[in-house]
């Protein structure tokens, strides 16, 4: 593995250079959202007891997404262990990102963490947030100036990209040399959403790796998803899978559990067999229900990285940001632990991710 198996999460190598109730209502219906602690969309403690803590918002790209909620959990567990408020809003489009930044001043929250759903709309964000005083910290995506260059001024935590995707290459390679597969009967569908700089960091790793493992170059193939959830990686493998009719088993990757989820039902539909694809994931967090089925599926595994970890540390260094005036690090990087349905259960519930 390109990676370091490391025994803990979450890990952070970090890079330092010098480095209320109608209110809230009306909040939660302008991003689209809805109250209670675990549903997307949850929105914060608003009693009495809460009437004077700092208040930070936590705000996500796609709230229907495990990774995210699990992100919300890690907020949740440092706001306990620290006395603030954590305000979880889902902002799917740029609209719905203004409204809640607009609404978090007005409830006055003191900044905000945010999964951006698009990366073009950091100089908005950044502008905005400066005109209402809230400190920003960007998460998982990162915000990208106009220049087209990374907004490395805005204090950003997300993965290793590069090593997690290549740990997938490697991974898959070895899952399929222990089957014995013969390679010209073989291909690598690679799920993409070049759009976005993590996930193209990811994919191109996969590739990389398999390539330099000794898979062969013209048995790989690109499938481009439109939209980042199931039915957009579904539709994207699935046009594939009928331009390849030669190919008989199949490895996947793609930037995330949930694209590979998608590309594994497009095999499932075409007929393949469960032990005639290697599809493994990355985030470990939207995999869960898939890797429990009684019967294996051809989602063989996913490289876990502890979105609650990223989660809790992103609200931490806010809170002190906030709090005590401590600038956050400007670049800090996760890495990832390979699970399969073999260890899934026990390294989930090692990392505190599940009970
Ligand atoms: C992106 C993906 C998420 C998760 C996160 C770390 O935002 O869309 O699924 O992988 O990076």
């Amino acid at each position: 593995m390109a990676i370091a198996l490391a025994p803990g999460l979450p890990h952070f190598t970090m890079k330092f250079r010098p480095v209320f109730c109608s209110l809230l209502a009306a909040l939660c219906v302008l991003a689209g959202c809805s109250k209670g602690s675990d549903r997307p969309g949850a929105a914060s403690d608003t009693s009495g007891a809460a009437k004077g803590r700092i208040k930070l918002g936590f705000l996500v790209k796609q709230p229907e997404e495990p990774w995210f909620q699990f992100e919300w959990k890690g907020a949740e567990k440092a706001a306990a262990q620290y006395g603030f408020e954590v305000i979880k809003l889902g902002v799917p489009d740029g609209e719905k990102v203004m409204a809640a930044i607009d609404n978090l001043a007005a409830l006055g929250a003191k900044g905000f963490v945010i999964c951006t759903p698009d990366v073009r709309l950091g100089p908005g964000i950044v502008t905005q947030a400066r005109r209402r005083n809230l400190k920003v910290i960007a998460v998982d995506d990162q915000f990208v100036g106009p220049d087209g260059k990374f907004m490395a001024e805005v204090p950003y935590l997300g993965m290793s990209a590069t090593e997690i995707g290549e740990s997938v290459g490697h991974a898959l390679f070895a899952e399929m040399k222990r089957r014995q597969w013969p390679v010209e009967e073989t291909g690598f569908c690679v799920v993409t959403f070049i759009e976005l700089d993590t996930a193209r960091k990811r994919t191109d790793g996969a590739i990389a790796a398999i390539k330099a493992a000794g898979f062969p170059a013209h048995r790989i193939f690109t499938a481009p998803q439109k939209t980042t959830d199931v039915p957009g990686s579904f539709d994207a493998a699935n046009i594939l899978l009928t331009q390849h009719p030669e190919v008989k088993r199949w490895l996947i990757a793609a930037l995330n559990d949930t694209g590979v989820l998608g590309a594994v039902r497009a095999t499932e539909g075409r007929g393949f067999a469960p032990e005639n694809v290697i599809g493994i994931g990355i985030n470990g967090t939207d995999c869960i229900d898939e890797l429990r089925k009684q019967k294996p599926t051809g989602f063989f595994g996913s490289m876990l990285v502890s979105a609650p970890g990223e989660g809790f540390r992103t609200a931490e260094l806010l809170y002190h940001w906030v709090k005590d005036g401590t600038a956050p690090p400007v670049d800090t990087r996760t890495t990832g632990i390979f699970i399969t349905r073999e260890n899934f259960e026990q390294i989930l519930r090692r990392e505190g991710i599940i009970p």
